[in-house]
């Protein structure tokens, strides 16, 4: 973390340290939640810290009274679909690895603490955010760090919130996903990733392996698929 600026606090915890979730919650209206395991791991840590610590920290904060959580989702939500198809939030979750299952319940925890405790919460299913696109498939999943906060900034001061899923991408001309909810949520992204597209070469920044080129995961698919690869790969593009 940057040195704090003025008005702000940086106070290290552990998310799994239970006891430091009270402290940190009081006199707070809102959480912008980027805490947890953001790439694939074994199913122990993925369980202790993005289904179970998460849960603890989000149901405390509901409990302790707070209006707003921002859930920092993931593309890996829907990583088995092909990249032909042009998906919407309501499309049923195709979680790629046990890291995006993990992103699934999130959102679904999202669901449930605005229905059980009132807590507007905004899942902002996040593309890739870096510096810049570098590779083939970030011209469709960039997301700018501009963008993106221009998301977190909506999903904490939006008047009325229930709970809403939308796409952590830029405005980027290769884009997948449908992201009208966040338009009319008032997002307007600054960047799109065709801007960088002559920057590097894009048949060399495919990746190898048949599936994860053809599926909206990347790389987090394929490398433990055990399937027949014919099937995902000829399934019929559902273009909406
Ligand atoms: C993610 O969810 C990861 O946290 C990030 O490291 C990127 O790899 C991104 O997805 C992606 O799909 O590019």
């Amino acid at each position: 973390m940057d040195p704090p600026a003025e008005g702000e606090e940086v106070v290290r915890a552990d998310l799994m340290d239970r006891s430091t979730h009270a402290r940190l919650l009081d006199g707070i209206d809102g959480i912008i939640h980027l805490g947890g395991l953001s790439v694939e791991d074994d199913w122990a840590p993925i369980l202790r810290v993005n289904i179970d610590a998460t849960y603890d920290f989000f149901v405390t904060a509901a409990k302790a009274g707070i209006r707003r959580i921002v859930f920092a989702s993931s593309n890996h939500v829907v990583g088995f679909y092909r990249r032909d198809v042009r998906l919407t939030p309501e499309d049923p979750p195709r979680p790629d690895t046990r890291y995006g299952l993990s992103k699934a319940f999130g959102e679904l925890l999202g669901q449930y603490v605005f229905d059980q405790y009132g807590v507007g919460v905004l899942s902002v299913r996040i593309g890739s955010c870096f510096e810049k696109p570098t590779n083939a498939r970030f011209l469709s999943t960039w997301v700018s760090r501009r963008d993106l906060a221009q998301l977190f900034a909506i999903g904490l001061e939006t008047p009325t919130l229930h709970h809403e899923i939308v796409w952590g991408v830029s405005g980027n001309e290769r884009g997948w996903w449908d992201n009208s909810r966040a338009h009319e949520l008032g997002y307007r992204p600054q960047d799109n990733a065709e801007s960088y597209a002559a920057t590097f070469d894009h048949d060399a920044t495919r990746e190898a392996n048949p599936l994860s080129r053809a599926l909206q995961g990347g790389g987090f698919v394929g490398t433990e698929y055990r399937g027949d690869p014919a099937r995902v790969l000829g399934e019929r593009a559902r273009q909406t």
